[in-house]
């Protein structure tokens, strides 16, 4: 790895030199025969993980399999934002500790992620949602995250083109503000772990859709692609959208319903905005880009789907919520719209650790709580790999707690409706 110095002046020395061009940031390979770990998904998850495996536990002989090109996922499908913020004490640890891993990424990738922690603001409309905004400060206070319940002076302080009169129709009362959060550059999260992954031996396959997983006698012995057939002891499905598809492969019915989550993005305006604003009782999160486009999604589609197709009425009920919030904004125009596809489980945590079958892994059931979990759900995969013991941090996640009944309730801690 080059120190960011050296790095620079070999950026500049190949702009100047146009007959040479950039070495990948990834390469491609023959598919082996065999690899000690695959791991179905090249999303940041995924790739993750594999960097993790090799930094941290040596194991660099892994697959990243990949249906489509990397990120092509929700991994560049989110509105890249990210925080700690949640309700339950189980979630804020965790996400906690992403939030931490990110604040180092840039220097431990040596590529810039533009993380940027502007802060990050839940509006609360409502007497319940004062109290659950509360609630959150609280079990987030305790969890020692930067967190805490303000009132509409300071909401305007921090945001001066938000509407905090009592003229819309659902007046905001008071807001989580979360200093740490922010938003970062999805792509290049998944760039970089790429990049340091392939770096340190992991090959990654792209167009490579996994058609079948091979078990005998209750132990994992390989899966078939489209490209052909890999022995394999341990396989994880680090997929999000095709996670039950997968998992069917072995057998093994997942609780999870599958809906798309829908996003804008609109032309660049000057800089106006520098916290993300999220309303739940609207439907709706915002935030300005370094190139001052505004991203905004709103709600999961009220239907179960696989469809990645963006549809007018989404962008009517998004252009209606984001005036009541910004009045201002009213002849911005959208440039472009997407979906994501998410997976919810009934307690809205995610599902990660060992299944019935031995050498089968998961790290799914994100629901729209996935890009932001990468890098502490790549580590702590990567650590049970490496130990088959499941690290503390993510015991609360195991899949068994459905049968148990010791759910871990995180939908209070939704930017939006579900
Ligand atoms: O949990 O912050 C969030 C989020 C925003 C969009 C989807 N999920």
């Amino acid at each position: 790895m080059l120190p960011t110095k050296q790095m620079s002046v070999q950026l500049l020395r190949q702009a100047f030199n146009s007959s040479q061009p950039p070495p990948r940031m990834w390469r491609s390979h023959e598919l082996k025969e065999r690899y000690d770990v695959v791991i179905i998904g090249g999303g940041a998850h995924g790739l993750a993980c594999a960097y993790y495996l090799a930094k941290e536990h040596g194991i660099t002989d892994v697959a990243v399999l990949e249906k489509s090109y990397i990120g092509a996922g929700g991994s560049g499908r989110n509105t890249a934002i990210v925080r700690s913020n949640y309700l339950t004490p189980e979630g804020v640890r965790f996400y906690n500790e992403s939030v931490k891993l990110y604040e180092q990424l840039s220097d431990d990738l040596n590529f810039n992620v533009m993380f940027s922690q502007r802060g990050h603001l839940t509006l609360a409309h409502t007497d319940g949602g004062v109290n659950t905004m509360r609630r959150r400060a609280e079990v987030n206070q305790i969890e020692g995250v930067d967190s805490r319940l303000i009132w509409p002076d300071e909401i305007k302080r921090l945001c001066p083109y938000l509407d905090v009169s009592d003229h819309p129709r659902y007046p905001i009362l008071a807001a989580l503000y979360h200093p740490p959060g922010g938003i970062i550059r999805h792509d290049a999260v998944v760039w970089g772990y790429a990049h340091q992954a392939d770096v340190r031996g992991a090959h990654i396959h792209q167009n490579t859709e996994v058609t079948g997983i091979k078990v005998k006698k209750g132990k994992v012995t390989g899966v078939e692609t489209t490209r052909g057939r890999i022995k394999t002891g341990t396989v994880l499905n680090a997929t999000a959208g095709w996670a039950s598809t997968i998992t069917t492969m072995v057998d093994i019915k997942l609780p999870l319903t599958t809906i798309p989550l829908q996003a804008c993005v609109t032309e660049p305006l000057k800089p106006f905005l520098d916290v993300v604003v999220v309303s739940g009782s609207l439907h709706v999160y915002i935030s300005q880009t370094d190139r001052g486009e505004l991203v905004m999604g709103a709600s999961v589609d009220p239907f179960s789907s696989y469809s990645m197709a963006g549809s007018l009425t989404f962008l009517e009920g998004i252009a209606g919520h984001v005036l009541e919030l910004f009045p201002a904004l009213s002849n911005v125009r959208i440039l472009r719209q997407w979906a994501g596809i998410c997976e919810m489980p009934p307690d809205y945590s995610p599902i990660m650790g060992f299944t019935p079958i031995n050498g089968f892994l998961i790290d799914v059931g994100w629901g729209t709580y996935g890009f932001k979990a990468s890098p502490i759900a790549g580590k702590t995969l990567a650590e049970l790999i490496a130990t088959d013991k499941t690290p503390d941090l993510i015991a609360p996640f195991r899949l068994s707690r459905f049968e148990e009944n010791d759910l871990v309730g995180e939908k209070g801690a939704a930017s939006v409706g579900h």
